[in-house]
């Protein structure tokens, strides 16, 4: 891995480093040195999104109806009001979105301890403030402080890595939310830093918007999959912005900050925060019959809502791992290397195209499938993000052999061996 100095960076910096993981993508030219960073909460740093469709759930069977998966998605990644509106009208339910987001707001304060990190964001967070040189880590949340101490009452990162903290409630912000950059430039203040030396972290268009009209860079990690956030922005904002599909994808040598020092063969290893650890347990589904026929390499696509549950509905790449299909073959385990996303490079501008999550298990069948199979998939790291960048069928086939032979080489060490007798992998 490239280990490069801050004070490489000092004033205006030139940064042309490769990282194998993003693949130099987010290589800026030219910016003042980062002297902080400020995150975002909910969609940026902690998943609640799964949690607030639990309880969703919840609140349905309670008017005795269910969430169906038509329902989900036209509600998934909209404001709380407006997805509860979506609901009742795929569901065809008599209430008003009023009284159901009411009694789901009361649910969710029992509940919001049960968020999880965002993919990445405990690895970022910790590798940040472990930085040689003085780093500032600032928050700037639209959450109410009340609703803040429950969001991180069980996260003591969350408790202590925050130098500053502003919140949706702060006298001095309250009627003046984000898209207003009112929080950012609180936070900045109370850090004592120059917006343009900040470098924010958000999920959403509002958030990205306050962050760039307060004078910051903002890296774009979005919550809304696909969304075109940018372009409502003018020319000059958007050199400001580098939109990642996960924070697994940070460069943080880009910004000229220290390299991560935890990578495998280019890639990011979960095991060193075993929370980290994603656990898919679905059904093999049909995908779009291209996987063997069109690249030669087969992959069971796992149903969506399976993947939903646990990962959040906008996070994309190639990621690698263990797998097991107890119901047909109990007690074997095979190494796989996933692919979850929009695959671009068959897009080609048909946004109908699902998000679908592809284990091809590195395990020759003989031909056999396994349609309708339990598949339990352990996701222990990531490889790359998903690209639609490849000149040729070839090149794509050949980047996914590659992936392959990498992910037999990183499974190879004893801790990613460990896991091949997880629990997880036994079946229900
Ligand atoms: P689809 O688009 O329907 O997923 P694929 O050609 O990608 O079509 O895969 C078809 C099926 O092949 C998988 O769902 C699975 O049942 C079977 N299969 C056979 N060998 C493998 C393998 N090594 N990895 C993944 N799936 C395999
Ligand atoms: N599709 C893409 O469009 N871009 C990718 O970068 C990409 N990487 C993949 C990596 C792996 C390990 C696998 C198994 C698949 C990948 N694919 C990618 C998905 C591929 O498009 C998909 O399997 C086929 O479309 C068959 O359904
Ligand atoms: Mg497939």
């Amino acid at each position: 891995m490239l280990a490069v100095s801050p004070a490489l960076y000092r004033e205006n910096f030139v940064c042309r480093a490769i990282d194998p993981v993003t693949h130099g993508s987010q290589t800026k030219l030219s910016m003042p040195s980062i002297e902080a960073i400020v995150f975002d909460l909910d969609g940026t740093c902690l998943s609640t999104e799964q949690l607030i469709v639990d309880v969703a759930r919840r609140v349905l069977q309670r008017k005795g109806s269910s969430l169906t998966k038509e329902a989900l998605e036209q509600s998934i990644g909209k404001p709380p009001l407006d997805a509860w509106q979506s609901t009742i009208d795929a569901l065809g339910l008599e209430a008003s979105a009023e009284d159901l987001y009411a009694e789901s707001e009361a649910e969710l304060t029992e509940h919001w301890h049960d968020a999880s990190y965002m993919p990445g964001a405990l690895r970022l967070i910790h590798h940040l403030r472990g930085q040689t040189a003085s780093l500032k880590i600032g928050l700037a949340t639209s959450t109410p402080r009340a609703v803040l101490a429950k969001k991180i009452q069980n996260k003591p990162l969350l408790q202590r890595v925050f130098q500053a903290v502003v919140c949706g409630d702060d006298d001095d912000i309250r009627g003046r939310g984000k898209p207003h950059p009112a929080c950012f430039l609180k936070v900045c203040s109370l850090l004592s830093v120059e917006p343009s030396r900040t470098l924010v972290f958000e999920d959403a268009p509002s958030g990205l918007v306050a962050a760039l009209e307060a004078g910051c860079h903002c890296v774009y990690v979005p919550s809304i999959a696909n969304d075109s956030a940018e372009e409502a922005l003018s020319e000059a904002m958007r050199q400001r912005v580098t939109r990642i599909p996960t924070l697994l994808a940070f460069d943080p040598v880009a910004f000229g900050l220290e390299a991560f020092r935890d990578t495998v063969e280019g890639t990011i290893p979960f095991v060193e925060h075993p929370e980290s650890v994603i656990r898919i347990r679905g059904t093999v589904v049909k995908g779009f019959g291209r996987g063997s026929s069109e690249l030669g390499i087969p992959t069971a696509n796992v149903d969506t809502m399976a993947v939903a549950r646990v990962l959040p509905g906008a996070t994309t790449g190639i990621f690698y791992g263990w797998a097991s299909l107890p119901g047909k073959y109990p007690g074997t385990v095979y190494a796989t290397a996933l692919s979850i996303g929009w695959n671009p490079f068959f897009k080609s501008g048909d946004d109908d195209v699902g998000k679908t999550c592809e284990p091809w298990l590195l395990h020759d069948f003989g031909g056999e499938d396994f349609y309708g199979a339990e598949i339990a998939v352990l996701v222990l790291g990531f490889i790359r993000p998903e690209s639609g960048e490849f000149s040729s069928l070839e090149a794509l086939v050949d980047r996914i052999k590659e992936d392959g032979e990498v992910t037999k080489r990183v499974l190879a060490g004893e801790a990613m061996m460990a896991f091949r007798e997880d629990e997880f992998l036994r079946g229900r």
